[in-house]
């Protein structure tokens, strides 16, 4: 009989969902608009979902989008009607542009209230229409924990942002438990494409063809590193990888260029000029709109993609194959005749070694301005082998690729194409939540903590132990860079310092001061034994203000630039010792194709 079937309410119903589908956590801030939802929190002995409560939804929501990247797992917010849900946009964009599973929830008024432009009550999912992979209202009380559960399946099998607006009656509602079930267990990934032997041959034609191949390998080659790495030196074709891919390959590699673009390297940036052929792999290089002469040398392009959107997105393509790139480097790499040195490989060996040096000198020199390269060099001394890094959006994206030795057990992740602000400190909370006994760092700048630094109190509250390192220059940087080629001012790009320590001391925290070189030692060896004892540290570090290296502009080749300019450039970066690619080109018998080009143009 229905009448005696067994109720539950339909908010702690909804969370027995989401527990079903392994989700640990919520991040939010309470509201009125889902009470309901408070109450079932409450009721801890029905499930095992905790709310983790932020001061700033877009804390939460960033946290949550962070979650993902750092184990796969879906991350969600929550925001109330009106003002808090529109907090979590960015969280929400992160999650769309990184394609990466997410539950917002937002809150609404009752459905006794709704339609009638009553207190903070709107019209809500055409505002997160563009991002969300899933975006509806719950339509009865019945249906709040099958929808919860449609969004989830939706959000891991489409890869994005599901959004569900809840109106908060529904929640204290008592519903049939068998109104409902959890499509948790049915869960799984795509097949993996069938290797195509013929596309195998035909890529191993045009690599083993190339007088100068690179590989630029992209997230798409996550968990095949050791591969990649073998076929690049069986092929003998230097390693280009995007951004975000360092943590996938041992960074002391020899072959290792780096990224190519503005968070780049040198020998990247100068090595894809001078290459023939590119074996791209499971990359979305959005920079190739905004740098459109880095490919200008390249004469065949191979293109391996599971995604068939990507293919031939950013480059016409020669070869473009769907499949795992993992399994086609494997399977490239099988029937490839290994290549003898060449002098192409040799001339870019030369160029990694050079650039190294040059890094090295500056995390290591010992007087002067305390630098943001000493700061480095104090965090790789004492960075765990298997550490976790969230990383935030200015210089700290470009210098960390520079200057964090990684090695592919640990885990760098920031937000590389929405390149919102603020990921550092909730991407910090939401990694030191999952992995309790891992070292966990977050690395920002002044600007970015500035966005985010109330919810170090919740990093404290919830025992999310991690360090957390505020790169101080009193300016955004990164833009006012920038604006030194863009703009006629450096206009609104500086403000007065903070003391970040003061700050997060008055949240509970850890936290140091450091302004010379000589102190850092010290200072991170106290930061990591506060760290060991399970506290939550920020070391604020007052870093001179001067430019990193911008390896999209070099200015080292007598070929191409003034003799002038080229003084000025190694003065300011301090490189004195680095030597254009064309160099090492020549030394080994090479001429450079880049000067060849300018010179003709
Ligand atoms: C939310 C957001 N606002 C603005 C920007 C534009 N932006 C990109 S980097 C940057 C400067 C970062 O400054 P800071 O955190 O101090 O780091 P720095 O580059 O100085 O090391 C800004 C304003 C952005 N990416 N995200
Ligand atoms: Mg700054």
């Amino acid at each position: 009989m229905l009448t005696n079937m067994k109720k539950i309410k339909a908010g702690v119903a909804a969370l027995q969902i989401m527990e079903s589908w392994g989700i640990k956590r919520v991040y939010g801030v309470p509201a009125g608009s889902f009470g309901s939802w408070m109450d079932a929190f409450a009721e801890t002995d029905k499930h095992n979902v905790d709310f983790i409560q932020v001061k700033h939804e877009e804390v939460g929501a960033l946290a949550a989008a962070m979650q993902a990247k750092f184990n796969g797992t879906i991350g969600v917010a929550m925001g109330s009607s009106g003002p808090g849900a529109t907090h979590l946009i960015n969280g929400i964009y992160e999650a769309k542009e990184d394609g990466n599973p997410m539950l917002a929830i937002l809150g609404a008024r009752p459905t006794n209230e709704q339609n009638t432009d009553g207190f903070q009550e709107f019209n809500q999912n055409p505002y997160y229409n563009d991002a969300a992979v899933y975006n509806r209202k719950v339509a009865f009380a019945e249906q709040l924990p099958q929808v919860i559960d449609e969004a989830i399946r939706r959000a891991y099998s489409h890869k994005g942002p599901a959004v569900v607006e809840v109106p908060v009656d529904f929640g204290y509602a008592d519903i049939d438990v068998d109104a409902y079930w959890s499509s948790a267990k049915a869960a799984q990934p795509y097949p993996k494409w069938e290797i195509n032997q013929a596309q195998v041959k035909e890529a191993t034609e045009l690599l083993s063809k190339a007088k100068r191949p690179v590989i630029f390998a992209g997230v798409g080659t996550r968990g095949s590193g050791e591969d990649v790495i073998k076929l690049s030196k069986k092929l003998k074709a230097p390693l280009i990888v995007s951004g975000i891919n360092y943590d996938n390959f041992d960074g002391k590699y020899e072959a290792l260029l780096g990224a190519m673009g503005r968070v780049a390297e040198k020998p990247a940036n100068e090595g894809v000029l001078e290459a023939d052929t590119m074996l791209f792999l499971g990359a979305n290089w959005p920079f190739a709109l905004t740098s459109k002469g880095m490919f200008s040398g390249i004469e065949t392009f191979i293109q391996v993609d599971i995604d068939p959107m990507k293919l031939g997105k950013r480059h016409a393509t020669d070869l473009a194959i769907l499949g795992d790139a993992g399994d086609y480097v494997r399977a490239i790499t099988e029937t490839i005749e290994e290549k003898e040195e060449t002098s192409w490989w040799k001339a870019n060996l030369e160029n990694v070694k050079n650039w190294r040096e040059y890094k090295t000198k500056l995390e290591t020199k010992p007087a002067g301005e305390l630098e943001l390269y000493q700061v480095y060099n104090a965090i790789n001394q004492v960075a765990a082998e298997d550490a976790i890094f969230a990383i935030d959006v200015g210089n700290t994206t470009q210098t960390s690729i520079r200057h964090l030795r990684l090695n592919p057990k640990q885990k760098w992740r920031t937000s590389p194409l929405f390149a919102t602000m603020g990921v550092g400190l909730p991407g910090a909370i939401a990694a030191s939540l999952d992995y309790p006994d891992r070292q966990v760092w977050s690395l920002q700048g002044d600007g970015a903590f500035s966005m985010v630094y109330p919810d170090v109190v919740t990093a404290v509250r919830y025992g999310a132990a991690s360090i957390n390192v505020v790169f101080s220059n009193q300016k955004y940087g990164f833009i006012q860079d920038k604006y030194e080629e863009t703009n006629k001012h450096l206009f609104g790009t500086q403000f007065p310092d903070t003391d970040f320590a003061m700050v997060a001391r008055a949240q509970g925290a850890e936290a140091y001061t450091v302004t010379r070189i000589e102190d850092i030692e010290e200072v991170f060896a106290k930061a990591i034994k506060d760290y060991n004892e399970g506290k939550v540290v920020v070391i604020d570090a007052k870093i001179s203000d001067k430019r990193p290296m911008p390896v999209e502009l070099l200015t080292l080749d007598e070929e191409l630039h003034s003799k002038e300019a080229i003084q000025a450039y190694r003065d300011r970066y301090e490189a004195h010792d680095l030597i254009a690619l064309r160099h090492f080109l020549e030394a080994n018998g090479l001429e450079s194709r880049h000067v060849a080009r300018m010179k003709n143009n």
